[in-house]
């Protein structure tokens, strides 16, 4: 396969070295051979000047993000990883491909390799069996390597685009931006790996937020066209609220590849209230989604294909908007002589901020027709397949997978109140050691099944604070979120409240509110056909503090 090929399909007819300043460069495909991905990814210690001071970042081939590997649905693609990051402080590392299934060898976790050496090198190999917006960083320290810069995006594209292009439904102009956030002070990047109990449980949030790297950027884009917003947050902990005052972010795909039918989303959603002690029906419910229609809410590692059509003039400028949402930070105060923890004052409604700028330029109009609705998939002949459940489906039940925290004080030899945290899932705070590889001991909490296994499952939050769940090497099709009484402030008729996922959407990371449940139906197939899908997968909290201290757990596929 060629690379240029795709270059050419994803820069606009006109100015594209202004354009393209912002957009991450192209891995070089090293084999010319057709359905074939060869790149070498090299991580290092790099200065980069992106907030005012020189600061030493750690990279993926000197850049943030890394290069962008583009490559086509089903292509075989082999990633050579040089450890080039300073030695002796213990950077062993490796790369983790977030969404792509099946090939556990190559998932890069503590639980499929023994950390990569300063000095050494591994070769990642799978094939990128689904399309969508998948995205690369390392697993070993996860929270420290990317808050410092490790990760770059990984588009998979689905050979259906060419036809909805050429029929003006998407647009050719095709971007990926890569929203993160970091801390730099003095020439460095500030610690992720806090023990203080408070930052753990919020997690850290960096004070510059990046898009591609780069503090406020501006993006060119054709008056009287649309652009195509590939978005990937990569932050550690910071939830990404996108918009477009005034305008409208139509989803048209994400983590699992393109949609069947083009959606706007945000605003509240319509459930159903029922009697949590006998199941029946108490009416129907409205429930907000914590973000406006139009927008897209991005919890760390998940994704979103969206299209913003521009219907300005040349010479306008849109901002593109970070907004916070609530997401369960917490605080504590003394209150009459104790310690009292609550939601924090500011959850939800921190400052908006202006995060990089859309400028409208001349060029060849290139306008398309697509809206809520729009056929995508649907248009091409061609359908997300729900996932069959057939009679023998297994069912992880008991809350297959719960999400479990737990914040004290206590009082330490000295008389002094500290402040402690608990992380865990199913009850089991984990830690996998990653020098110890496959061969360290299986998660007390860790869930089996086998190749070709059909499971229903839920994963429950049993805490106050939202978190993004991912499972590795498998994606899923939720099918219902239900949000349960806050065992703190039930209601009075003990209901919850049930929401559908109807629309057969394969996800790997997705989003829990507090005191909620997310259902879903997941095949464990083997694309390669050999048992390459056998092994120890994790699943975790994309919090990555949490997941690092405990939400974390594993899901063990025998052939
Ligand atoms: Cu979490």
């Amino acid at each position: 396969m060629l690379v240029f090929v795709y270059a050419c399909q994803c820069r606009p007819a006109t100015t594209p070295e202004v354009r393209s300043f912002i957009e991450p460069a192209l891995l070089a495909d090293e084999d010319i051979t057709e359905g074939r991905f060869v790149g070498t990814l090299q991580a290092s210690a790099t200065t980069l000047d992106r907030t005012g001071t020189p600061t030493e970042f750690l990279t993926f081939n000197g850049g943030i993000p890394g290069p962008q590997i583009r490559v086509r649905q089903g292509d075989e693609v082999s990633i050579r990883f040089l450890n080039g990051l300073p030695d002796g402080h213990d950077w062993s590392s490796g790369v983790h491909w977030h969404g792509i299934e099946g090939y556990n060898a190559s998932d890069g976790t503590p639980l499929t390799e023994v950390g990569i050496l300063p000095g050494a090198e591994t070769t990642y190999t799978f094939r990128a069996t689904r399309p969508g917006v998948y995205w690369y960083h390392p697993h070993i320290r996860g929270a420290q390597a990317i808050f410092s810069g490790l990760y770059g995006p990984l588009i998979v594209v689905d050979p259906a685009e060419d036809e909805l292009i050429a029929r003006g439904v998407l647009p050719t102009d095709d971007r990926v931006l890569v929203l993160s956030d970091t801390w730099t002070s003095q020439g460095i990047v500030t610690s992720a790996e806090s023990t203080n109990a408070m930052e753990i449980m919020n997690g850290t949030e960096g004070r510059e937020l990046l898009v591609n790297g780069h503090l406020l950027p501006t993006l060119e884009v054709v008056a009287g066209s649309a652009v195509r917003l590939r978005l990937i947050n990569s932050s550690i902990t910071r939830f990404w609220r996108v918009s477009v005052p005034g305008h409208t972010l139509i989803r048209v795909g994400g983590e699992g590849g393109l949609l069947n039918h083009a959606r706007v989303e945000g605003g509240s959603v319509t459930g159903e209230r029922f009697d949590v002690e006998t199941g029946a029906s108490l009416g129907p419910a409205e429930v907000s989604l914590g973000y406006e229609r139009g927008e897209v809410l991005l919890a760390p590692g998940e994704r979103a294909d969206v299209v913003l059509i521009t219907d300005g003039v040349v010479g306008d400028e849109w901002p593109l908007r970070w907004e916070d949402s609530p997401r369960g930070r917490h605080e504590m105060w003394m209150e009459e002589g104790e310690m009292v923890m609550g939601d924090a004052a500011d959850d939800g409604t921190r400052p908006g901020v202006e995060v990089a700028r859309f400028r409208l330029v001349a060029g060849e109009e290139a306008p398309i027709t697509l809206a809520d609705g729009t056929p995508l998939l649907a248009a091409v002949g061609r359908s997300i397949d729900p996932v069959a459940t057939p009679a023998n489906a297994q069912w992880f039940d008991e809350a297959g997978t719960t999400l479990d925290e737990e914040m004290t004080h206590e009082e330490d030899e000295n008389g002094e109140q500290v402040m402690t945290t608990w992380f865990g899932m199913n009850g089991v705070s984990w830690h996998p050691d990653h020098m110890a590889g496959p061969e360290q001991p299986m998660a007390p909490s860790a869930k089996s099944a086998r190749i070709g296994d059909t499971i229903e499952w839920e994963v429950r939050n049993n805490s106050m604070m939202a978190h993004p769940y991912h499972l590795h090497g498998f994606s899923y099709q939720p099918y219902a979120l239900v949000f349960w009484p806050d065992p703190d402030h039930a209601t009075a008729d003990n209901s919850a409240v049930r929401v559908p996922w109807s629309h057969d959407e394969f996800e790997d990371t997705t989003l829990i509110p507090p005191f909620a449940s997310l259902y879903f139906r997941v095949h464990l197939s083997d694309p390669a056909g050999d048992g390459s899908a056998a092994g120890r997968w994790v699943q975790h909290c994309h919090i990555l503090q949490h997941g690092e201290n405990g939400m974390m757990s594993e899901l063990v596929v025998s052939p």
